[in-house]
């Protein structure tokens, strides 16, 4: 009863709207055809389908006053693109800018024959790429994070700060070929407009081999919260490179060390003395599954298609394993097509729960044969000690640990790396 009135009152109004379209009065008979099927108009396109969930509803957000953090709801993804709506966001400001297109101004100055400034409409007049990359926070994945941040370690919480789009811009080397680059020139310092200017290093090599200025994502323009109406974009690279807001950038001969570079985004090392390293880039072979996963609840024994993602900063995903025992056996998952170089891809694996506990695992090969760790490999790799760790840590990044998800008799099914 109820939502038959709802959904006259839908038709009311649509009906009143469609009329409206038409500039013209409408016959009775023209508005009751439409009782049985609302009209197709500006109105009800690009509303989600009645009776649809929103995937991610419930978004995950935390707020201080230094930092905003919205997670991608990875338990409800489907194939590889991240709505942009569901794009995970970092900021480093207490708030958003709100940039005026037509007054924002993208400088390249410094070691440069030339130093030019492009308004975003002269920037859409030159040559364009468009690539599907991820995008991961270096912090993704990382006790810290997940002991502040979860209220529940659900996939969501422990690695939703990787997201997945097709990026639209201009190459980098076509502007820095239009600046000209003077002899010595080797690394680019970007920054950002937000209140606390964002800045972040990059070798010049890189910046000339595959690194754009975007200004579209997944073919609407880059959203407020990933840098409308310019960001940078460094494919495969943890994420603090990919400065949003994008005003400057100024070329140099040497690495500088921006504060969030030097203060926040650097690794203590016990292993080397207590020194850190400066700078981390590459992110190292990844997967997780998807479903199930920590949060989720399977109703009974039966059949279930194991879903996840794998991404590597190296290249493509060779290969994605799944254990369904505990890692006492492994099973090549299917790679759903595409499998693109710095994207995420999609695995499957079918599997038949019998009830019991267990726990499900996936581990990834990227195309350079590098094997994604278990959590006590990564800490030695990292210099750990067996009984020291990462999770008494709270400074760790670059985390891309094996997951393990708990699946216990009941059907529920647990986070069992950090919990
Ligand atoms: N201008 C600016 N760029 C920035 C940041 C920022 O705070 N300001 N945060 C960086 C960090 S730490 C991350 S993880 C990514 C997040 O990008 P996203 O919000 O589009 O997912 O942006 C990077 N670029
Ligand atoms: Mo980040």
């Amino acid at each position: 009863m109820n939502s038959n009135r709802s959904g006259r009152r839908r038709f009311l109004k649509y009906g009143a709207m469609a009329a409206l379209a038409a500039g013209s009065g409408r016959s009775a008979r023209g508005q009751s055809a439409g009782l049985e099927v609302p009209p197709h108009d500006a109105q009800t396109h690009g509303e989600p389908s009645r009776g649809a969930t929103t995937p991610g509803s419930g978004l995950a957000v935390t707020t201080s006053t230094s930092h905003i953090s919205h997670y991608t709801p990875l338990q409800d993804s489907v194939g590889i693109i991240t709505p942009a709506a569901l794009h995970f966001m970092q900021t480093h400001s207490s708030r958003l800018p709100d940039i005026d297109p037509q007054q924002h101004r993208l400088s390249i100055h410094g070691m440069v024959d030339r130093p030019l400034s492009f308004t975003v409409e002269e920037l859409k007049r030159l040559p364009s790429v468009s690539r599907i990359y991820f995008l991961e926070c270096h912090a993704n994945g990382s006790p810290h994070h997940s002991a502040r941040d979860a209220k529940m370690p659900s996939v969501q919480f422990i690695h939703g700060m990787t997201s997945c789009s097709e990026w639209t811009g201009v190459p980098l080397s076509v502007l820095l070929k239009e600046t000209g680059l003077q002899k010595g020139a080797s690394w680019l310092v970007s920054e950002g407009a937000d209140a606390d200017k964002f800045s972040h290093t990059l070798p010049l090599a890189k910046a000339l081999d595959d690194v754009m200025v975007a200004y579209a994502q997944n073919g609407e323009p880059v959203r407020r919260e990933q840098g409308y109406p310019l960001r940078l974009f460094v494919p495969g690279w943890e994420a603090p490179h990919s400065v949003k807001w994008l005003r400057h950038i100024k070329v140099v001969d040497q690495p500088y060390m921006t504060w969030n570079e030097s203060m926040n985004h650097s690794i203590v090392r016990r292993d080397l003395g207590g020194k850190s390293r400066w700078y981390h880039f590459e992110i190292a072979p990844k997967s997780v599954i998807t479903r199930p996963s920590g949060g989720l609840q399977l109703p009974g024994r039966g059949f279930y298609e194991i879903t996840g993602l794998a991404w590597s900063g190296a290249g493509a995903v060779r290969r994605v394993e799944v254990s369904t025992d505990g890692g006492r056996h492994w099973k090549d998952a299917k790679l759903q097509e595409p499998v693109l170089r710095m994207a995420h891809t999609r695995f499957t694996l079918d599997w038949t729960w019998d009830g019991e506990e267990t726990v499900l695992l996936s581990r990834c090969t990227d195309e350079r044969g590098e094997v994604q760790p278990s959590l006590a490999e990564l800490s030695r790799n990292w210099g750990f000690s067996d009984t020291d760790k990462l999770q008494a840590t709270s400074r760790t990044i670059h985390i891309n640990a094996i997951q393990p998800w708990l699946v216990a008799r009941d059907g529920s099914v647990h986070d069992a790396m950090f919990s």
